[in-house]
């Protein structure tokens, strides 16, 4: 190419380049530009290194950083503290959502040492706060000098280009991978503000934010046990699903909902926001909270702050800078209320004995328990699998019981024929084992429930409970052995106590035997806790 042509072009590219960096206009300076936001979070990291680390989650489309906050006392390690998330900017407009968040920053950060509550929110929980998922629509939105309201562009989606159209743009709220394009709540058209992407985590940005949670399982435990994302507006509390109108559906427990609805309405008592179902708004699919909860059992809420609902998205999203300190102070109680709660949310009904000890698994996702684990297993039908019984029954006695204890799925001896290669009768031996729980120098009752039915039966068949210590001793703790007669599949509550092993790491073992002549034996387990002390 000639060296003319080569000089053009480079004209041309400084050309369509914005002159000035996006800012807002002087009439609502107070906001925070993206490089502001970057220059601020930064100079909160250099004044306070001893509570606060800032990171990068990763990169948007066009190649920003994703910044966000740990908050935490000992910050630089990764101690057993519950975890607690905010996230803000899924939508480029929601520019107050970045203030939210910095309020949130600059309380937890700016109060600690002075103010007894804070301090000790900050001490015994790890905080994480990310500031804008949405950069480069954050950058974009105040580039439009020709709208009705410029520089701002009212707009929403990120910035990644769309093939064989000039169409921009993912709704990032709407690219996540549970319940992706299920259920009317997202549109396939690229031109659509509720694009959902060509597929799942299309977006680099909603990669980056499911990674960084999905980072947070260690030991095969979920860390963040309670979220909010910023949105505006309405100023609403929103908890899943929003893909479905149903309150409880089979992927949510009765007693996550019952936490849900309590929780979600105690902070609206504290902000006057409207509490309620997401779908009761309207459908989404393939949103952040439903994947948060769907996928990582996280109670994750939805939080649209000011302005209530306006005739005009200009109303809506831009406020002016004036209504930024009373709209983000206004949640201050609401917020501290969420950081105290959100370490057991089921503290809100009663059962942070039961559902916030060292450990708690109501088998409804993966929690990192290995099928035979020696490798020993004799099993030739009706290993254990984690998922959804049907009902079985022998001479009118019911086998496999139709529901887990809690929930969909259960740790179950055989899902029935057809659904797995597994016949659903168990034959020979069948072992599982958990991730490693760390117990308290007073630890609270090993509980499960479990259900045990069999057929022409004998002591030759059993279900047992091993407690397997730190060098892979296991001792048998807990047992049930066949018997003549039949007995019918029924859950059970079983409790063991664990005290010898105080201060230990331990793994719990279940194995479930057909030992003799051949036996009909179905064997299930659910909600395995290690509870909190009395
Ligand atoms: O539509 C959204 O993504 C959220 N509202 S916004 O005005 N900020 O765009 C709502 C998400 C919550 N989910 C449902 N309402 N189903
Ligand atoms: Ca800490
Ligand atoms: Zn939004
Ligand atoms: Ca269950
Ligand atoms: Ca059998």
């Amino acid at each position: 190419m000639a060296l003319a042509a080569l000089a053009a072009m480079a004209v041309l590219a400084i050309a369509a380049v914005p002159a000035a960096a996006a800012d807002f206009p002087p009439q609502d300076s107070l906001y925070h530009s993206y490089a502001e936001m970057v220059s601020e979070i930064h100079a909160v990291e250099a004044a306070h290194p001893d509570i606060v680390h800032v990171f990068s989650i990763g990169k948007s489309y066009q190649g920003r950083d994703i910044w966000a906050a740990k908050i935490s006392d000992k910050v630089a390690t990764d101690e057993p503290e519950p975890e607690i998330m905010f996230d803000a900017l899924h939508h480029a407009r929601e520019h107050l959502t970045v203030e939210q968040a910095l309020y949130l920053f600059h309380l937890l950060v700016d109060n600690y040492g002075t103010d007894t509550q804070i301090t000790n929110l900050v001490d015994s929980r790890e905080i994480w706060i990310i500031f804008a998922v949405n950069p480069d629509g954050f950058v974009y939105d105040l580039t439009c000098t020709n709208s009705s309201h410029p520089p701002y562009c009212a707009w929403r989606k990120n910035r990644q280009p769309n093939a064989g159209t000039s169409a921009i743009g993912t709704d990032l709220n709407r690219n996540y991978d549970y319940s992706w394009g299920c259920c009317g709540g997202s549109s396939s058209n690229p031109a659509s503000i509720t694009y959902r992407g060509p597929r799942a985590l299309s977006a680099p940005e909603v990669r980056a934010l499911r990674a960084f949670v999905v980072s947070r399982v260690v030991g095969g435990v979920q860390q963040i046990k309670a979220h909010i994302t910023f949105h505006t507006n309405g100023q609403l509390i929103l908890w899943p699903y929003g893909h479905t109108k149903t309150d409880i559906p089979a992927d949510m427990t009765v007693w996550d909902h019952q936490v849900f609805v309590a929780f979600g309405k105690a902070m609206a008592a504290r902000n006057g926001y409207k509490p309620m179902q997401s779908s009761d708004l309207y459908i989404t699919d393939g949103d952040q909270i439903d994947w948060m909860y769907g996928r990582e059992r996280i109670f994750s809420y939805t939080w649209e702050l000011y302005p209530p609902e306006t005739p005009t998205v200009w109303g809506d999203h831009y406020p002016p800078d004036e209504k930024i300190a009373p709209a983000t102070s206004h949640n201050r109680s609401a917020l501290l209320y969420f950081l105290t709660v959100g370490a057991c949310p089921y503290s809100v009904t009663g059962l942070s004995k039961l559902n916030c000890g060292p450990f708690f698994d109501d088998m409804e996702i993966s929690r990192g328990w290995k099928v035979n684990p020696d490798g020993t297993d004799t099993a030739t039908s009706g290993r254990f699998v984690r998922g959804d019984p049907a009902p079985t029954s022998v001479g009118g006695v019911r086998m496999q019981l139709d529901r887990p204890y809690s929930g969909r799925y259960g740790f179950i001896t055989g899902l029935p024929a057809g659904s797995t290669a597994n016949s659903y009768d168990l034959d020979g031996r069948t072992t599982i084992q958990s991730v490693p729980i760390a117990l308290p120098a007073s630890p609270g009752l090993l509980s499960f429930r479990y259900s045990f039915a069999h057929g022409s039966s004998s002591v030759s068949d059993s279900l047992k409970v091993f407690v397997e210590d730190e060098t892979a001793t296991r001792a048998l703790v807990w047992s049930k052995f066949g018997t003549a007669s039949t007995v019918a599949a029924s859950w059970i509550r079983a409790t063991v106590d664990v005290s010898a092993w105080s201060g230990q790491t331990i793994r719990v073992v279940v194995q479930a035997t057909d030992g003799g002549h051949d036996s009909l034996i179905e064997a299930g387990i659910d909600d395995v806790r290690v509870e909190r002390p009395t």
